[in-house]
């Protein structure tokens, strides 16, 4: 059996997502994720210019050997750009694998582990009572998880993941049009004062039983981090997450000497040589990594496999970015692995999308059902691609008050 051509496509309805269609010599074919968000030309290029050359010929049951021809392969290895390309493919040959299997891809890993998968919805609001309205929408919408990000009062601009506006409390934007970034105004100080008290009243709020998440998104340095996470702990969090920039591992044991608040890392690795350490040294509780850019599912599922021996569990990254076939990648995952955690989930759901990645996968109660289709259980309809073109977009930047460049 032979990959005889392979596809990209760069597009989508209010994103620019990276879709890899691999065909075969006998007809089936697979396909695979590499967007990779506000950077969606490079690993399309990588795709384009290195990979699928080298693809075409290739045996694509071979699936193994034929992720390490490409990371071994590569003298330059890792980084997110490859391991996005090469992360599409891989979960590609997963689905073609399926297909032939007449199984869906959990089989293929062994099974399910469990009837449904906890999902957590994004809350957002310009202050705590639009905050709380938010969170109130999605337990109604059944979600039993909810990741919280409120506007901070006095916060010289709207930071990670808040609306600028009053009353806006399901469609924010964290990305913004054009390749400039929009410049957002952080202080730590007023972070800090408010936010452990406005988790605490929500938790008082909601009571008991709704998880409550809450993202960083990097902002705190190591110290600052330590003092968070331990005057978070009344509130009994799901998880914190990223409460410091990834680069400084170190920093996640001055976290844990401090606090017994649940740590998630790793949206931004790459690889397991960024999360091994933390994870043998049992210094974070969730580990985030992306089927996307973290290689596909040959190697996130070596990464999920050594968490599990250190009771770290999974909380795979699942922001609007990833398209529906990275996220049933995940979903198939998920199914399987017996150290899962918790899942994000945004991307499924408009009709625009669901007409560009028909699935089975489906939502119910704040649990995400894993569709029973042979292969990764969704497909991707070409004419509908036609709709959409690339259209370029970026991150905001983040400055502190006198001017020095931050984490976003
Ligand atoms: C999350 C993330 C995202 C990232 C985004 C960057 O937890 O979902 O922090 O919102 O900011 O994926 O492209
Ligand atoms: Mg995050």
């Amino acid at each position: 059996m032979k990959i005889t051509d392979a596809k990209i496509f760069v597009g989508g309805p209010g994103k620019n997502y990276v879709t890899l269609k691999v065909l075969t010599d006998q007809g089936v074919y697979g396909l695979g994720d590499a967007t990779l968000n506000n950077r969606e030309t490079l690993p399309a290029a990588y795709l384009r210019d290195y990979i699928v050359p080298n693809l075409i010929g290739m045996d694509p049951r071979n699936s193994e050997d034929v992720w390490q021809f490409f990371y071994r392969g590569a003298y330059f290895r890792r980084g997110p750009v490859a391991m996005a390309a090469f992360g599409a493919v891989d979960m590609a040959l997963w689905d073609i694998k399926g297909k032939l299997a007449g199984m869906p891809v959990y089989q293929l890993l062994g099974g399910k582990s469990r009837e449904g998968a906890l999902v957590y919805a994004h809350a957002t609001g310009a202050d705590l009572p639009d905050l709380m309205d938010s969170i109130a929408y999605y337990v109604d919408e059944g979600y039993k998880a909810v990741r919280v990000q409120c506007g901070i009062p006095g916060m010289p601009s709207a930071s990670y993941a808040v609306p600028e506006k009053k009353g806006d409390i399901r469609n924010y934007i964290t990305d913004y049009a054009g390749i400039r970034p929009k410049v957002e105004v952080w202080d730590t100080g007023k972070y800090m004062r408010y936010m452990p008290d406005a988790l605490m009243e929500i938790r008082d709020h909601f009571g008991p039983d709704l998880y409550i998440l809450h993202d960083v998104h990097h902002r705190l340095l190591p110290r600052e981090a330590a003092e968070f996470a331990k005057a978070v702990e009344p509130a009994g969090l799901y998880w914190l997450e990223d409460p410091t920039p990834a680069e400084d591992q170190n920093a996640l044991r001055l976290i844990r000497q401090h606090s017994t608040t649940p740590i998630a890392v790793g949206e931004v690795f790459n690889s397991i040589w960024e999360c091994n350490r933390l994870i043998e040294n049992e210094l974070i509780d969730f580990i985030r990594v992306a089927v996307t850019y973290a290689g596909g599912i040959t190697h996130v599922r070596r990464i999920v496999d050594l968490a599990g021996l250190h009771n770290v569990r999974t909380g795979f990254h699942g922001a609007p970015s990833h398209s529906p076939i990275s996220m049933a990648a995940q979903a198939h995952l998920n199914a399987w692995a017996p150290n899962f955690g918790i899942q994000e989930y945004l991307v499924l759901g408009t009709s625009e999308c669901n007409a560009l990645f028909p699935s089975e996968h489906r939502m119910e109660n704040g649990l995400m059902h894993v569709s029973e289709a042979p292969g990764l259980g969704v497909d991707f309809d070409e004419d509908e691609a036609g709709r959409y073109d690339y259209t370029p977009g970026s991150h905001p930047v983040v400055r502190l008050e006198d001017g020095t460049m931050w984490n976003y």
